[in-house]
């Protein structure tokens, strides 16, 4: 089967931008009047629960405080977070965050082919605008057919909600595509929607299991920044991941999808 799509997470694989989401956390934190300071120690753990205002929630869940105020601190949760955007939006819009290595020259060789893409990611799409727009410029939003973005869909990753929700809006069955990722919330969500993925993973994920994944490489490398020792161990084409190659790996024999992808496609 020929593949018609490229699916990419955002926060971690396009940009490594989780950095600026623990800074705006904390710049948030103070601006709510709160004395918490999530170090990067604390933040990579926190980072396991997908969605911003959900890993405020679960962190408010750890204290030991009253009900009267952890449910105080849970209504506060929308502010902080929408103060906490304002904060990550105004460094990315500077230009702070670059893509990672090889992100713009397989976004541009899969549209000079004619194959699609999209972003399945949890961070909301004010984030994702701003990030498209600082590294891509005008032509960021256009390069992509569907943005999918935390929100929209009941269940945040590691469920396979959004990434089932960009198959549908491309119209695409999952063979048709490979998707991107740098988690194992992210790697999990694909494959329960039957993805074949490529998982880039950052300081922040590097220690998760990814033996799911159908590639596992320190970035998508290009000419001028190629990946160690390759081609000849991951990789066969060049030193870094071409379309060619992820054609080849689409071509492959069809990965069998989770259980739970299984009976959603049984389902329709
Ligand atoms: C990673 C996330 C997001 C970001 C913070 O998203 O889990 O929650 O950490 O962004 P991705 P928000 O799926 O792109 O890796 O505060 O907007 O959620
Ligand atoms: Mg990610």
């Amino acid at each position: 089967m020929s593949l018609a799509a490229l699916i990419f997470d955002v926060d971690g694989t396009l940009a490594d931008t989780e950095e600026v989401h623990r800074v705006a956390f904390n710049l948030a934190f103070d601006r709510c009047g709160l004395d918490w300071s999530w170090s990067r120690t604390q933040y990579r753990r926190l980072l396991q629960v997908a969605g911003g205002k959900e890993r405020i929630a679960s962190y408010i869940a750890s204290l030991s405080v009253s009900v009267a105020e952890s449910t105080r601190l849970l209504d506060l949760v929308p502010r902080i977070h929408a103060e906490k955007t304002k904060f990550y939006t105004s460094v990315i819009r500077d230009g702070c965050v670059p893509l990672r290595d090889g992100v713009e020259r397989l976004l541009d060789e899969a549209l000079s082919a004619g194959c699609r893409l999209a972003i399945a990611t949890t961070t909301t799409a004010t984030n994702v605008t701003a990030l498209l727009h600082a590294a891509l410029g005008k032509r960021g939003r256009e390069m992509f057919s569907v943005i999918a973005c935390g929100d929209q869909v009941p269940v945040k990753k590691p469920a396979p909600d959004i990434f089932r929700f960009a198959l549908r809006h491309l119209d695409l069955a999952a063979e048709h595509a490979v998707a991107f990722e740098d988690s194992v919330n992210g790697l999990q969500a694909a494959r329960a929607a039957g993805l074949r993925t490529v998982v880039t993973p950052t300081y922040w994920t590097q220690d998760g299991d990814f033996s799911s994944a159908q590639l596992v490489l320190p970035s998508l490398g290009d000419p001028h920044r190629p990946l160690i020792g390759e081609p000849g161990g991951k990789l066969c084409s060049a030193a870094w991941l071409t379309l060619a190659e992820l054609q080849q790996m689409a071509a492959a024999p069809r990965v069998l999808p989770s259980v739970d992808a299984f009976r959603a496609e049984v389902r329709g």
